[in-house]
């Protein structure tokens, strides 16, 4: 018995009998071809208000957004449930959960059997990246969620102009979710169906399939994002000689006008949102916004590589976004926005932690409980989040869409490092640029479980986002620095906004004042800009950093751009032990750079 079907049906013949093929399995009792239209996202809103999974926001304070809760078991990407399946386990390496694809096609076609009973199945082509830009990349999702529609509508291009740059090509990734709940005849429905206790997010990378099951929760269910832009995309990178990255990308003009484009991968909670749309405080500098999450970078006929932002909107964490913070995201998230796991106003709009000041005096927290300041719980989630479209940051750099992308002149690598690391370092050449992003890591705070101030390795800030063997990841950027002369790719720098002093506070006060750091980076590009070679790299002199206005504590700069040779070398034996993961698929050129630290380290001793 054929499914009512509604919205225009692909011709692609691939696509049409994959759509055929998973209805038949997961036998829901609509299809629905999504066109993209702004119809479509208002009737997407409509039923998540009218299934009680939405509430409208007042129309006078947050017009055209919605205010969603999820279940309190369905918050956050689930990395112990996500696995990547290639053919074989050594391809996955040792930072991936694996699966045999067989083994895993075989829960996942069990769990998927009748699982949209009682629902409609969306489908839902996409682009990442401006619809036929030759660097963008082109998905469907198919889904039993109008959130994850409405969702993908904001954080990626969907719709028939997709299939129309699609044509009858079989080049496109296959994201199959359900949020694992079907319904009986005449059952009602959850406010947030998902299985909480059964979530499933694997990949396929071989055959650049994604099939995930039990969560309807950002990266877990907006296959565009995660799993497509960054696990699948690394593999088709690798494969074909590009890059896909965790990384922002920002413009910076100088007071002249000369512009330089930078990319920069943070692991989480380094502030990427907040770099990407920084308000200088260096007089005449500006920054403009390209992307704050996900950066793909393909060579451009001059020789260098090009960057686009794969995505179309921001999913940002909410708790610590205000005025003072980041006060263009705020400014995004003012009207057409998709607000899960914050907190309600009595008047009808959001609050989270830290969004003001003053807490309200009164709200509906995000597991609908009524909360008041000092009641001794959080009002929003630590994971809520907005959604919301980029073409509405006030700082959209007019090229952010441009499909032959930016040429990229700078590539950041950070991480949360309390010593050791300075506040700024470049890389001697693009092999110890790669070495720098090898060994990127992050302390653990107080806020995760685990012993503080212990160092976590996030290399290139894609431990859960590698979708294949890291080692090999690190040869792949080792053979992408071979692809053209030395001048024409980007320099690389390690940054450290998070250094203490020996009292413990912070020696650099970040967010705007970060522009100081970008200004030297700028001109470094330029050939310019005062510096000092190190056994760690090349540094800023002291007075190669613009500090006219900073308020910093006498010496502080010093220490900033101390290098602490003896935490160096104890560094470089903990990198010993995370090198020591990668076993023989450690690229040579990586033990050599090594090893060439710690010559440089003892002889500057
Ligand atoms: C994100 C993440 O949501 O990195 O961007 O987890
Ligand atoms: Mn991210």
């Amino acid at each position: 018995m054929s499914v009512p079907t509604t919205g225009s049906p692909a011709s692609n013949p691939t696509l049409a009998t994959w759509v055929e093929a998973t209805a038949n399995h997961c036998q829901p009792d609509r299809i629905h071809w999504c066109d993209g239209s702004p119809g479509e996202y208002q009737e997407m809103l409509r039923l998540m208000v009218q299934a009680g999974t939405a509430i409208p926001l007042d129309e006078e304070k947050r017009p055209g957004s919605i205010f969603v809760r999820s279940d309190p078991g369905d918050v956050a990407r689930v990395e112990d449930r996500t696995f990547i399946c290639s053919a074989s386990q050594a391809d996955a390496g040792p930072t991936n959960n694996w699966k045999s694809p067989d083994e895993m096609r075989a829960i996942m076609g069990q769990l998927y059997a009748g699982c949209m009973k009682g629902r409609t199945m969306y489908v839902i082509p996409y682009s990442m990246g401006p619809v036929g830009s030759p660097i963008a990349g082109i998905g469907v999702e198919i889904t039993d969620s109008a959130y994850v529609v409405a969702n993908m509508h904001t954080m990626t291009r969907v719709g028939t102009k997709v299939l129309d740059v699609l044509g009858d090509s079989d080049h496109f990734v296959r994201g199959l979710h359900s949020v694992g709940a079907p319904l009986k005849d005449g059952q009602p429905d959850s406010p947030w169906p998902c299985d909480p206790t059964n979530k499933y997010i694997t990949h396929f990378p071989d055959t650049r399939e994604i099939q995930s099951y039990g969560s309807g929760y950002g990266g877990n269910a907006l296959l565009g994002k995660k799993c497509h832009a960054l696990r699948i995309a690394s593999v088709q990178a690798r494969d074909e000689g590009w890059l896909a990255e965790h990384m922002l990308i920002l413009k910076l003009t100088n007071p002249e006008g000369k512009v330089h484009y930078v990319t920069g991968a943070f692991p989480s909670a380094c502030g990427k949102t907040n770099l990407a749309m920084l308000i200088p405080t260096v007089p005449g500098w500006k920054v403009e916004t390209i992307g704050d999450d996900i950066a793909w970078m393909k060579w451009g006929p001059d020789g260098r590589l090009y960057a686009i932002n794969p995505e179309a909107g921001f999913f940002g964490v909410a708790p610590g976004t205000s005025m003072q913070s980041n006060p263009n995201a705020l400014l995004t998230a003012r009207a057409n926005s998709i607000f899960t796991n914050c907190a309600l106003t009595p008047d009808g709009d959001v609050w989270w932690e830290q969004m003001t000041e003053k807490e309200p005096a009164s709200l509906m927290d995000w597991i609908r409980r009524p909360w008041h300041p000092g009641c001794g719980r959080k009002a929003s989630h630590p994971n809520a989040r907005f959604t919301t479209p980029a073409r509405q940051c006030p700082v959209i750099a007019p090229e952010w869409e441009d499909p032959k992308g930016v040429p990229i002149s700078a590539m950041l690598f950070g991480g949360r490092r309390a010593g050791v690391v300075p506040l700024v370092c470049e890389a001697f050449t693009w092999q110890h640029g790669v070495f720098l992003g090898s060994i990127m890591s992050s302390e653990t705070t107080a806020a995760a479980a685990g012993k503080v101030g212990e160092l976590r390795f996030d290399p290139f800030a894609m431990l859960p986002f590698c979708g294949y063997h890291m080692g090999d990841y690190f040869a792949h950027w080792l053979r992408m620095g071979g692809r053209t002369s030395p001048e024409k790719l980007p320099r690389i720098y390690y940054v450290n906004w998070f250094r203490r002093s020996p009292e413990g506070g912070f020696l650099w006060p970040g967010y705007g004042d970060n522009s100081r750091v970008l200004k030297w980076i700028f001109e470094r590009c330029e050939g310019r800009g005062e510096a000092v070679q190190t056994a760690i790299g090349t540094l800023p002199t002291p007075a190669g950093i613009d500090t006219a206005g900073l308020d910093a504590a006498p010496g502080a700069m010093e220490e900033l751009l101390r290098v602490d040779v003896d935490g160096w070398l104890a560094n470089c034996e903990q990198i010993d032990t995370h090198y020591a993961r990668f076993a023989e698929k450690l690229p040579q050129a990586l033990r050599e750079e090594l090893a060439g630290l710690r010559q440089r380290l003892q002889a500057s001793r």
